[in-house]
């Protein structure tokens, strides 16, 4: 039996019947969105493309305007742009489906470098990149521009990857590859669970520089401070749950260095005094010690059970296959 690989491979290579579902996630966006879709609707891609906007409940025109620009609009069942996002993939059996927010920010003259690896079978996601790219001055505030580099560090050191936009909005994906994804989330840490899910799965990601510009319209949905935490606190979960011990050593390794200073004075004590006068600091060091071989404990334990877990998952992918 030829394997769902191969056949997809052929499909890429062959270009012909190949499908792009471009999908626009929307919450009160009439002044951007009419822009966006005839933008759209003039790239000429070099094979056939379609768009799906899924509206999270607009107040204001959006979703007249979309019905009027003759493009399918779904409305989304659940809360959140994460939970829009999920949705919209089942509602199409393209090939390959690219994600666009509907606020104009992405452009879409970028749109034929984001879908062309997939189409040569050089990467099954792509993602905008627009760290490396060229964004507007003010585009992207201070503090999203310190929380996307931490949480692209901490990607990298778990992934060994070399994300520079771990947040874009603007990516495309082989549609097959969504089955392996496990998503949960249901806001905008959605961008970041894609990023670790997808490398953690061993598929190929590539970054293509992208435009950015400044919001127009509607003001943001997004909090940088709530979504913020929201998405650190996501990451740290996908991240333990991949590589428990290097995480985990992390702690060990912090408590161990925090636990030698009151150390340091107990031993210093001892060698110039020749006995210890400062309990409160064995207490101090013993406790930070046994923490941190605590935390590497855990680590152990934890690693134990990804593996186990990743044993599994591999036997139960390899008989889905034969
Ligand atoms: N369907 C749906 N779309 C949403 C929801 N929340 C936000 N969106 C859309 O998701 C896209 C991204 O939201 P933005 O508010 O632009 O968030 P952002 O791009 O992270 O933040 P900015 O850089 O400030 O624009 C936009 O097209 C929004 O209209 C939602 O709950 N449901
Ligand atoms: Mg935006």
């Amino acid at each position: 039996m030829k394997s769902l690989e191969s056949d997809n491979a052929q499909k890429m290579h062959s270009k012909k019947e190949i499908r792009v579902e471009i999908i626009i996630p929307t919450l009160n966006e009439e002044d951007t969105i009419e822009k966006l879709i005839q933008e759209i609707k003039n790239e000429k891609l070099p094979v056939s493309t379609s768009v799906l906007v899924i509206d999270g409940g607009s107040k204001d025109n959006t979703v007249d305007i979309c019905k009027k620009q003759n493009v399918r609009v779904i409305k989304q069942k659940g809360k959140g742009k994460g939970t829009a996002m999920r949705e919209a993939v089942e509602y199409t059996d393209a090939d390959i489906v690219v994600f666009i927010d509907g606020d104009g920010t992405y452009s879409v003259s970028n749109l034929q470098s984001i879908v062309e690896p997939i189409l040569l079978d050089k990467a099954d996601m792509v993602v905008g990149s627009r760290i490396s790219g060229d964004a507007e001055k003010g585009s992207i505030s201070q503090l999203n521009i310190i929380g996307n580099k931490l949480f692209n560090k901490t990607i990298n050191f778990a992934l060994k990857s070399k994300v520079t936009d771990s947040l874009s909005g603007y990516r495309a994906f082989r549609r097959e590859i969504f089955r392996d994804l496990i998503l949960f989330s249901t806001n905008f840490e959605i961008e970041v669970e894609m990023t670790v899910e997808t490398l953690a799965n061993g598929y190929r990601v590539l970054e293509v520089p992208i435009r950015y510009s400044k919001r127009k319209g509607a003001p943001t949905k997004l909090n940088p401070t709530i979504d913020g935490a929201k998405i650190a606190k996501t990451l740290l979960f996908i991240c333990l749950n991949v590589y428990p011990l290097k995480f985990f050593s992390l702690f060990t390794l912090g408590f161990v260095i925090i636990g030698m200073i009151p150390a340091s004075q107990v031993i210093f004590e001892k060698i110039t005094l020749g006995e210890v006068l400062s309990f409160p600091s064995v207490v101090l060091s013993t406790l930070l010690f046994v923490t941190g071989a605590l935390c590497f404990v855990v680590g152990l334990v934890s690693e134990l059970v990804v593996r186990s877990r990743k044993r599994l998952e591999y036997i139960l992918k390899r008989d889905h296959r034969y």
